[in-house]
């Protein structure tokens, strides 16, 4: 039996959540809907980004132990419960984190991106925020930690991928994709005071060079919540680059919804845009998280997707799904190699070029730095291809990139028309260097 002045206590308590709850709700809805001035990524940073072109992208959780897909299985192909639980027999003893980025490395990555969280809310590094997380399972190590400094160590760049929605966490509204009858009312306000812990603890701790978020399309999450938590991680590293599923609205183009730096396109090759920056993430199989057998992309398939991106003037963020022992499946790296022992001949038109001026399209693609277009010919469909003239530009000398000269036909008003060999120098992509005598980045773009 309560005394009065417990009674009294309780209902002070309860009046003071409430008015906590109300007083965080007011702060959101006041709060600009804007990014305070001068905090967004600098032109410099964003710029440096999009030089490196090529990124790894790894999904990786307990969910590799099932071989579904990582948050959407959840409640799906596999019981929430028995989800819910894989962290317990979650043990990747063969998880090198140096083998990992060395695979990007051979393939010619510039940076690798890690799920430290997806929506199954199991967070793969020592997190203080909650018990579920990588130190409570068999593995005991921290992946994210590990991952971080063999980035380090072999110069390239980490980066981060984190949702803003989170299924597991008691305060996050949705609990599953599949049965709204398992929503909850959740408590938004403690929610997004969670995620900012668990960021601060990435970003001090880590120093990811990009935060790649997602999960911005449910109801909870709000543009002042984005706005909120942009401003929040520009206070701990003005410098770290914020994709744009922090904000809500479209992933492909920017609204007055959008807060973050660049666009994301995903299981595409995004429109040729010089304006807006942009990554396409896109899988090497057709799982984000490992999945046995699963289909794996032709080196043709997946070179051409690099170069069409980079012809659209943006960068590739290619995924693979390591197995649930940590290692990545031997097919997967191979093919990487591949992709790597392209790069190592043809990188220079790739790394560091702007895209077009031509629009890509299935027989070429077209990449620019200074006085050069790079063409990108993907199969002799026609012996004298034809290129919409360049006006007021003259192609001093072409020739295939580390390779012989090739003959071209100028006349004022009609198509460039050059002239290939019957045997292309590379069965995926060859490269063909046309020198001009003017800056090929000052061309405005060509249907
Ligand atoms: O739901 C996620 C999905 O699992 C995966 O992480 C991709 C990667 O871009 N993003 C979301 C789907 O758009």
């Amino acid at each position: 039996m309560l005394t009065a002045r417990q009674h009294g206590n309780n209902k002070r308590t309860l009046a003071m959540a409430g008015l906590a709850v109300v007083l965080s709700m007011i702060f959101y809805s006041v709060q600009a809907q804007q990014l305070a001035p001068g905090i967004k990524t600098s032109k410099a940073v964003i710029d440096g980004f999009m030089d490196k072109r090529f990124g790894m992208f790894i999904h990786f959780g307990p969910v590799s132990l099932r071989g579904t897909e990582i948050g959407w299985s959840r409640g799906s192909e596999v019981a929430t419960e028995e989800y819910d639980n894989l962290y317990k027999e979650f043990n990747p003893v063969l998880f090198n984190a140096d083998a990992w980025v060395k695979a990007a490395k051979d393939a010619g990555m510039k940076y690798v991106t890690i799920t430290a969280k997806h929506h199954d809310g199991f967070c793969e590094w020592p997190t203080a925020a909650s018990d579920y997380n990588i130190m409570h399972t068999p593995f005991k190590k921290d992946i994210v930690g590990e991952l971080a400094a063999a980035c380090k160590k072999q110069g390239i760049a980490f980066c981060i991928y984190f949702t803003v929605l989170d299924w597991h966490d008691a305060d996050y509204p949705v609990h599953s994709p599949h049965d709204s009858t398992k929503n909850v009312p959740g408590n938004m306000p403690r929610f997004v005071g969670t995620i900012k812990k668990e960021l601060k603890e990435l970003i001090t701790q880590y120093k990811p060079y990009m935060l790649w978020f997602d999960g911005n399309w449910e109801k909870p999450w709000t543009k002042e919540y984005a706005v909120d938590v942009y401003q929040y991680i520009k206070s701990l590293d003005k410098n770290v680059i914020i994709n744009n599923r922090l904000g809500k609205g479209e992933h492909i183009a920017f609204s007055s919804e959008s807060v973050g730096d660049y666009l994301t396109p995903e299981q595409k090759v995004g429109a040729l845009n010089m304006d807006d920056p942009w990554e396409s993430c896109i899988t090497i199989c057709n799982q984000w998280a490992w999945k046995p057998n699963d289909e794996m992309k032709s080196l043709k398939q997946c070179l051409q997707t690099l170069v069409k991106t980079a012809g659209g003037n943006g960068n590739l963020l290619f995924n693979v799904g390591p197995m649930m022992d940590g290692r990545m499946e031997a097919r997967q790296v191979n093919r990487l190699k591949e992709m790597g022992g392209w790069l190592k001949k043809y990188g220079a038109s790739i790394y560091g070029t702007k895209g077009g001026p031509y629009y890509p399209n299935e027989t070429y693609a077209a990449t620019r730095k200074g006085n050069i277009i790079y063409l990108h010919i993907f199969e002799r469909k026609a012996a004298t291809p034809e290129l919409p003239l360049l006006p007021g530009i003259k192609i001093i000398k072409a020739h295939f990139l580390n390779g012989p000269a090739v003959t071209f036909k100028q006349e004022t008003a009609s198509p460039i028309i050059i002239d290939l060999p019957k045997e292309l120098p590379d069965a995926v992509s060859s490269v063909i260097v046309l020198e001009l005598d003017k800056n090929a980045e000052q061309i405005p773009v060509i249907k």
